[in-house]
């Protein structure tokens, strides 16, 4: 694939958000296997009904793509259907947006049957209503205007199956949270605190897993290396026996399909007891990641959790543990914070202080409060 980008910006969106957030699609491109050849970015207040961009800017992009030799035009936004309907007429490339490429991603790291069936169920989710509407196109050719040509009716029929099969995941899927649910409550019972671990994609958090707890588990410099939730415990004194939970990474724009298809794998996150929210402070946006992060779990109903905040790969900005002690990023994140650098074990044991303190106070706290009303 090699593709040529497109996004817009406006009041509401910088160009400077827009250029980042275009950058941040480039390595979702990359992690396809693409190639990004360039991008172009309109200020427009809103996005055309027709093209997304303007009309004369679409035609523009149809020369350009032309003139380098692209075969893809990637738009940073979600696209109507009739959106790329008239883009793939008018460019003659295929056209995509970054919705297509998160689930593309998705769907090549999903290796549990559980990621599978919500990757598929994202998917489905979102090719549905595209098939609206390319029946009619097909019927003109087959029949009068007005009647049901045969085009119709094979999009009607694949229609239908897409229904069917989504109703079957979804069945599938509500069949594995209650497992999770029963898992959980043994937990509960066992007295087990639950820490989930969140973040943006990439920030650390399966690196910081394994540095707590030894399980190993996939690391990689790429967007959404984890799609399987992977759950550990550790006794941290006192009785207290912790279990962390990796999640899969956040991200700017996350389609809502996805936040919708993975409700099995983030129930983890919403009814954990503390969310460890990992925060990669090497990257200049991390204070933009982390209102990202933020307005997701909100979405998720589990933005009033107690959290830490735990500011990653700190060895890329200082040299040595003591430095820790001098930066001044914890003066900007509300609450609980602690500065680690997961990679070289800095700031681990500062880390589990905070986290037998909040489990001791407002977890324990709390439920013994709650018992004894
Ligand atoms: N320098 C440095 N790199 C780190 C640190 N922690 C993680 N990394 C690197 O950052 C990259 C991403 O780490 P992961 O642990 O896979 O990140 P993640 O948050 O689990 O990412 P997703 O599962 O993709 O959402 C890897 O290349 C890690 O080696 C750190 O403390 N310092
Ligand atoms: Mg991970």
């Amino acid at each position: 694939m090699k593709a040529i980008l497109v996004g817009i910006w406006n009041r509401d969106v910088s160009r400077e958000s827009a250029r980042e957030s275009i950058k941040e699609l480039e390595d979702l491109v990359e992690a396809v296997g693409g190639e990004s050849l360039g991008y172009i970015l309109q200020n427009r207040s809103r996005p055309d009904a027709r093209f997304y961009v303007g009309a004369g800017r679409a035609e523009e992009l149809r020369d350009i793509s032309r003139g380098t030799g692209a075969d893809t035009i990637v738009f940073d936004d979600p696209l109507t259907p009739s959106q790329i309907r008239n883009l793939e007429k008018l460019t003659g490339k295929t056209v995509l947006d970054r919705t297509d490429l998160v689930i593309e991603i998705f769907r090549r790291r999903a290796k549990s049957r559980e990621a599978k069936l919500q990757v598929e169920l994202a998917r489905l989710v979102h090719e549905l209503p595209r098939l609206y509407g390319r029946g009619k196109v097909l019927s003109r050719l087959g029949g009068g205007v007005g009647t049901r040509g045969p085009g119709e009716q094979e999009a009607e029929l694949r229609r239908r199956s897409i229904r069917h099969r989504i109703y079957r995941i979804r069945r599938e899927l509500e069949e594995i949270k209650r497992m999770r649910r029963h898992q959980r409550r043994r937990r509960e019972e066992e007295g087990v605190v639950r820490v989930a671990i969140v973040g943006y994609t990439n920030a650390g958090k399966s690196t910081l897993l394994k540095a707590l707890t030894g399980r190993e588990t996939f690391t990689a410099n790429m967007p959404f290396a984890t799609l399987d939730t992977k759950t550990s415990a550790r006794p941290v004194g006192g009785g207290l026996r912790l279990l962390f939970t990796d999640t899969v990474g956040f991200i700017r724009k996350l389609p809502p399909e996805l936040i919708e298809s993975f409700k099995a794998t983030l129930e983890e996150v919403t009814t954990a007891d503390i969310l460890l929210h990992v925060v990669d402070v090497s990257d200049d946006r991390w204070l933009d990641l982390i209102h990202t992060v933020k307005d997701i779990l909100r979405e998720l109903s589990a933005a009033d959790k107690p959290v830490i905040y735990v500011l990653n790969k700190v060895d890329r900005i200082v040299s040595s543990e003591e430095e820790i002690d001098h930066l001044p990023h914890l003066a900007f994140v509300e609450g609980r914070g602690v500065i680690v650098s997961a990679r070289r074990r800095w700031g681990l044991e500062n880390l589990l202080e905070e986290l037998r303190k909040l489990a001791e106070e407002d977890v324990l706290g709390a439920s013994v409060g709650r018992a004894s009303t």
